[in-house]
């Protein structure tokens, strides 16, 4: 596979050009009924409405050029196949495989990479098995009851997926079962997420591809303290999720292992063993069958040139032009869904961390930007708290709002003639057309410039399938401005210095350090901080 820098396309002169004019949303016939209507995607049980965009059928042209020109669904046909993309040419790089959309590619007959799908229906079968075992009463703890709550212990790609999709879908557990999560290596995570659970129910199934994250190895130290204090047997009450070969792939400490593989980046793993072992135990089988249909859907759809009719790849195009061309350097991404209230935290991760990067997949230092911040938070809680800037700042925010048409639970109540799941839609449609529009008023502190870009994702209800087809959207969308981008979207060297140095001031501060040498400056952070 070829990748061009992002500047040596010629659409790139031409969106240029173009956004010099945007479209102007604020002018007579700059939002039509017409234009609501016509700029429209839908697939997969998602409707894209992007009319509030800053776009033209012209700039759509130069995108779509865009598209063709940097290969985009070649390239994304090439990760499918197994491509080895994660790399940089000419440089010490991962060099693996990228193939998280081989993990739900268990549904057609051939798959497009049949060696990772064997692999993934293999795991599957495993979890399968087990779930019957935990249903049927053959796996239960020494009192011969149920296992109730699962505590997921893992850190950053092991976490925050498997996270969000929990809190997405936990509408759904099956009757008497839930699942808490333990990342961080501040003892007071364990210590909340311990206090009030019956250990004698509780499964822990640690998360860790690597088998060797510092947080992850810690805190299942930590637990396995508190299960052997309370007079239990942790190789009862632990799973594991790892890397074949790992130094946590160990039979004899775990009631289960469940692998993944290394062609899996962490932050594209909620839809292996990572995410759904834990998903599995609360949700079911079918359940986690779903979440992989929808995914799988997405993929095949993504594979669609026309960008007017491929929603992850229009959402892509529409970020590059604000980004790139119309200069917005942050995307807030706004689902109208408490739900959803941790998938901008995912989001934030699998964004930033595959595009914040600064050389190209040739290793040459980019001309252009790449990643924009990525934040976000539910409505309409946000609109009582950071929605004032995002109307009235200086800093132009494009918005990707998300929403349903029908609450997951079905309880509403009619107030003033409305239910609250239509209090919440007609607020996030608001939202939509006040940022689009803006006010003119005579008082200055009352006027609303408008033209700030937003789009709406709008399904019918978050289900387990809908789910599975929202994570892949914002994965191919990332992987799409990665490819445009000429970066490397699979890798994270960006976090490794931080932990080289943390492991020198832990070697400092348990005193180890003393033979191979402190600076001055490492011993002076210590002492200032109060830390040693
Ligand atoms: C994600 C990153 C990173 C990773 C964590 C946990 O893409 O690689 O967030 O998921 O550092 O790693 P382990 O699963 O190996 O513990």
């Amino acid at each position: 596979m070829e990748f061009q820098d992002f500047s040596a396309h010629a659409a790139v002169g031409k969106l240029a050009a173009l956004a010099r004019a945007p479209h102007d949303l604020t002018a007579a016939g700059g939002l039509t009924a017409e234009r609501i209507s016509a700029m429209k995607t839908s697939g997969c049980g998602f409707d894209l409405l992007y009319a509030t965009q800053r776009v033209t059928p012209a700039v759509l042209d130069a995108l779509q050029e865009l598209a063709d020109e940097a290969g985009l669904i070649a390239a994304y046909a090439a990760m499918r196949q197994g491509a080895v993309l994660n790399r940089i040419q000419g440089y010490a790089s991962e060099n693996r495989q990228v193939l998280h959309t081989a993990c739900r590619d268990v549904f057609d007959d051939p798959p497009m990479a049949p060696e990772a799908s064997a692999k993934a229906r293999r795991e599957l079968e495993k979890l399968r098995i087990f779930l019957d075992e935990l249903a049927s009463g053959a796996i239960v703890n020494a009192e011969g009851k149920p296992f109730t709550t699962m505590v997921q212990v893992g850190i950053g790609g092991s976490d925050l997926g498997p996270r969000a999709l929990y809190m997405a879908l936990k509408a759904y557990a099956l009757c008497g079962r839930s699942a808490r999560f333990i990342a961080n290596v501040d003892p007071d995570d364990v210590a909340e997420v311990l206090s009030g659970l019956d250990l004698s129910r509780t499964l822990f199934n640690v998360v860790s591809k690597s088998g060797s994250t510092l947080e992850t190895l810690t805190n299942e130290e930590l637990v396995r303290a508190r299960i052997v204090a309370a007079g239990l047997d942790p190789a009862l009450h632990l799973v594991a999720v790892t890397g074949e070969g790992s130094p946590m792939d160990d039979a004899n400490k775990y009631l289960r292992s469940f692998y993944m593989e290394d062609y899996i980046g962490g932050r594209y793993s909620a839809t292996s063993m990572v995410g759904l072992v834990t998903l599995g135990f609360v949700l079911g089988f079918e359940a986690v069958m779903e979440i992989l249909r929808g995914a799988h859907e997405v993929d095949r759809a993504a594979m669609e040139p026309d960008i007017r009719a491929n929603i992850p790849l229009l959402l892509a195009l529409l970020g590059i032009w604000n980004h790139n061309f119309l200069g917005h350097a942050t995307v807030a991404v706004l689902p109208y869904s408490q739900a959803l209230s941790r998938f901008p935290a995912h989001l934030q991760q699998c964004d930033m961390e595959s595009n914040g990067k600064s050389v190209t997949r040739q290793g040459k230092t980019v001309g252009w930007k790449t990643g924009p911040v990525v934040w976000g938070e539910p409505g309409t809680n946000g609109q009582h708290a950071f929605y004032q800037l995002i109307h009235q700042g200086t800093e132009v925010v494009p918005v990707e709002f998300i929403g349903f048409r029908h609450s997951q639970y079905g309880l509403d109540l009619r107030v003033a003639g409305t239910g609250s799941q239509q209090k919440l839609l007609a607020n996030m449609l608001a939202q939509s057309l006040a940022l689009a529009l803006g006010k003119q008023d005579d008082n200055p502190v009352r006027c609303f410039p408008g033209n700030r870009p937003n789009s709406i994702l709008i399904a019918d209800r978050l289900t387990p399938q809908i789910m599975g087809g929202l994570l892949a959207i914002y994965e191919h969308r990332i992987a799409f401005q990665g490819f445009c981008w000429n970066i490397n979207s699979f890798d994270q060297e960006g976090v490794q210095l931080g932990k080289i140095l943390a492991t020198r001031l832990l070697d400092l501060i348990a005193g180890r350090m003393a033979a191979k040498g402190s600076s001055a400056l490492e011993e002076s952070m210590l002492q200032q901080a109060g830390i040693r």
